[in-house]
């Protein structure tokens, strides 16, 4: 988590720093931690927050109105009301260029000051999509092609999970949603496709249960019959040779018979032709896992409703 100062917070939101203050103290809108030297450190999602109670009372809403939603509802709604459109799913070139400017030589201060500063003035889904995203493909292939340093890439990649595990972990947990269960099959370690996409079910009200890299098998199926999901999502990154793949197909099958299996990532559109004769569904990109998602969470209600 990135912890912002109340100054910077100020100059983040436009907000004064009284302002800010006396929505902590009256209304609990924000839960700054403090720093060793007992300086109040708001988090990203905080700063996020304060700038769309911000944004809802320029368009008329009080605050005493927005107070009274509640913290967590306010949170959902925030996430809610920012859908990515195709505009804020450029990427932020020039930034990119910079950061990645601040890794050879690395210099870890500028680098994560840049960083931070961005993540934190746009919504974070946007600054997924336009920011952390693409800085993990780059910093990938700049690896892949040798020049960047593996240490360098671990580094960055390991911010990259962080920033997306501390906001997912700030999230409310919805103890009705559907249950949906998310890794990446055996032999597979790129593991930030399937970490964008349990934050993405998790802002879409789903409970997340997410297991990470390489897990064979064997442990996805006890691990499903213990938990009975709503829906099983798995990263593919690599493309494996034919005779792999149908394998592979052939382990989760047996999986898709007894709960919904849907695949995405770059390894599971290259397996297209295949699935077409499993009962596996592909979910093509981020777009189609959204309205996959909106429909398991209102089918979800609908079923609570009676
Ligand atoms: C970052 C990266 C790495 C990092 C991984 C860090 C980590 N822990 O995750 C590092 C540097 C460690 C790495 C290692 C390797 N990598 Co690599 N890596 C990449 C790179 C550059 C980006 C992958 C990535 O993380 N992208 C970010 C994610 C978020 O984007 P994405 O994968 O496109 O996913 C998007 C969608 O596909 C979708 N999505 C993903 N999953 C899912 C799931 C669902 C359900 C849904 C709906 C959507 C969805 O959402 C994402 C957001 O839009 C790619 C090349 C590229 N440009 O894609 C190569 C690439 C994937 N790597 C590759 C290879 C070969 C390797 C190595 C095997 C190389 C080696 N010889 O050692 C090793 C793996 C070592 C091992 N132990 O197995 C190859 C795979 C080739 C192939 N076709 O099989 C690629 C394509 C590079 C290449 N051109 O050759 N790699």
């Amino acid at each position: 988590m990135n912890g912002h100062r109340i100054h910077r917070v100020a100059k983040l939101t436009g907000l004064s720093k009284d302002v800010i203050r006396v929505w902590e103290r009256r209304y609990g809108l924000v839960k700054p931690s403090r720093s060793s030297n007992r300086y109040r450190e708001y988090s990203d999602e905080e700063v996020a927050l304060l700038r769309f109670v911000k944004a809802q009372m320029d368009l008329g809403a009080t605050i005493g109105g927005l107070a009274a939603e509640g913290h967590d509802a306010l949170v959902a709604r925030m996430r809610a009301a920012t859908p990515v459109t195709p505009e804020e799913e450029k990427p932020h070139d020039r930034l990119l260029v910079d950061l990645i400017g601040s890794l050879d030589p690395l210099d870890k201060a500028a680098f994560e000051r840049k960083l931070n500063g961005a993540v934190a003035v746009i919504p974070f889904e946007e600054a997924l999509h336009r920011i952390l995203l693409p800085l993990q493909r780059r910093i990938g292939e700049l690896w892949h092609e040798g020049r960047l340093n593996v240490g360098v890439e671990h580094y960055v990649t390991k911010l990259v999970q962080q920033k997306l595990f501390s906001v997912m972990n700030q999230l409310p947990v919805n103890e009705s949603g559907p249950r949906v269960l998310i890794a990446c099959p055996e032999g597979e370690i790129h593991e930030v496709g399937a970490q964008a996409v349990a934050y993405i079910a998790a802002t879409r009200g789903c409970q997340v249960y997410y297991l990470g890299p390489n897990l064979p098998t064997s442990d996805l199926l006890s691990f499903c019959e213990r938990i009975t999901p709503d829906l099983v999502l798995l990263s593919l990154t690599d493309t494996k040779p034919e005779a792999a793949a149908i394998q592979q197909l052939k382990d989760l099958e047996a999986i898709a018979g007894r709960w919904p299996v849907a695949v995405g990532g770059q390894g599971a559109r290259a397996l297209g032709h295949l699935l077409h004769e499993t009962n596996i569904e592909l979910l093509d990109d981020l777009t189609a896992l959204h309205s996959r998602l909106m429909v398991l969470v209102s089918t979800r209600m609908l079923a609570a409703r009676g």
